[in-house]
């Protein structure tokens, strides 16, 4: 039966990092794939998730399904951390939130439900985008085209490009947007931009389609929704949200993600649901508690939800200082001209650097970057930042 079938190749992003992990040598570094690494080189795990986690083993509950979309405590908690608690978007009973299995599962259920929902719309994301982005939605029969967005020449933000493609959109058309970090160029949206781009998204009759995967990793909890908080208080009645706790609460194979699918009324809100929870239900039938449990645990206590925005905080402001080291580093190493990647937002940068600069670093210092030249400075650490350094500038 399988005879012809075709092999597809690996995620370069994942093919990488068993890359890596087959290089032998002490030095290496992997700045390829998006995953926020300690001063010690691991995945933390934070403190408050461990203390809600020794209540969980304590307590030993049984283990009965969860609701096909999820954790009552949940989504109720992420509802709020996305559009703020005094929300009225909330209080209309206009916001529907779905617990999904990663970010990445709340981009296919979305895209499954628009797809139903409005057959003959395309959708547009940013070039360059998250490569799944397209994956996924061309996966469910979506085409997909692009918007400008990256000049790399000026590496940063192409915002008039990115207005005047908008502008050309069919009306109907859903729009992806990065709320924040954008992966991979780590340029973002500043608020008086976002509010040109929802007024255009409102007269152009476009569909918002946020995704939201690092959020607290720029600037804030409420700062990093902000282009989320101008959309519920705009006059678009109708986005939808994807949004991870993936690197927020360092939960990666938790696969804690949620669906927020905006409505127009109460009633709507919940017609949409149940058109969302039969597609849930045809697929993986319900989500998995534990990854759940832990971010409900917390964010519903004060005390944990309080140390968990601190250590939050704490990994904003250390890829802060990684991107500052990293372009003093690389000024005493004599490569000025990477100043802009104290001016990049979150996780990535879209370095400039080219194919085969990045494949130099790879042979000839093991150091792991995506082909595009897109590295994670949350990677990065006091021990390996000044030979990182060297590295990027040898080969500059
Ligand atoms: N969206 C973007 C922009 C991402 O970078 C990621 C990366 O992990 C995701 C979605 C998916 O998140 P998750 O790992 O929770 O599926
Ligand atoms: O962009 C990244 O590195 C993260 C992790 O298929 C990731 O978003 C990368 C590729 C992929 C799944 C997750």
């Amino acid at each position: 039966f399988f005879a012809n079938v075709e092999l597809v190749p690996g995620d370069p992003i994942l093919g990488l990092t068993e890359a890596y992990n087959a290089d032998a040598r002490a030095t290496k570094v992997n700045l390829g794939v998006g995953i926020y690494y300690d001063e010690d080189g691991r995945i933390p795990v934070l403190r408050a998730v461990q203390q809600v986690e020794r209540r969980l083993a304590e307590a030993s509950k049984p283990r009965g399904y969860l609701p096909i979309d999820g954790m009552p405590d949940y989504t109720r908690a992420t509802r709020e951390l996305l559009f703020g608690q005094d929300s009225p978007l909330i209080s209309e009973g206009r916001a529907a939130t779905t617990q999904t299995v990663g970010g990445s599962g709340a981009l296919r259920v979305a895209a499954e439900l628009l797809k139903k929902t409005l057959p003959a719309a395309r959708i547009a994301i940013s070039n360059p985008s998250w490569e799944n982005h397209r994956a996924v939605f061309g996966a469910v029969g979506f085409e997909v085209v692009d918007y400008t967005y990256f000049d790399a020449a000026a590496h940063g933000l192409d915002f008039d490009g990115m207005l005047a493609d908008l502008r050309k959109l069919d009306a109907g058309t859903v729009v992806l947007l990065h709320a924040c970090c954008h992966n991979p160029t780590g340029a973002d949206l500043s608020p008086a931009q976002w509010e040109q781009v929802i007024a255009l998204l409102h007269e152009r009759g476009l569909f918002p389609f946020v995704d939201m995967a690092y959020q607290g990793f720029d600037r804030g909890i409420a700062e990093d929704a902000l282009a989320i908080r101008l959309l519920a208080a705009s006059p678009i009645r109708n986005f939808v949200v994807a949004s991870s706790y993936s690197k927020s609460f360092s939960l990666y194979g938790e696969r804690v993600g949620a669906l927020t699918v905006v409505s127009d009324n109460a009633d709507e809100s919940r017609r949409v649901q149940s058109q969302v929870k039969r597609l849930i239900r045809a697929n993986y039938s319900s989500p998995s508690t534990h990854g759940a449990a832990l971010v409900a645990g917390v964010l519903g206590d004060p005390a944990l939800r309080a140390e968990w925005e601190a250590e939050l905080g704490q990994m904003r402001t250390r890829i802060h200082a990684l991107r500052k080291g990293l372009v003093e580093q690389l000024a005493a190493n004599g490569a000025p001209q990477y100043d802009f990647i104290q001016r990049q937002a979150g996780m990535f940068s879209y370095s400039g650097l080219s194919k085969a600069q990045v494949e130099r670093l790879r042979e000839e210092f093991g150091i792991y970057a995506v082909g595009t030249g897109r590295i994670c400075v949350a990677a990065l650490s006091a021990k390996n930042l000044d030979y990182v350094a060297k590295a990027v500038a040898a080969v500059s």
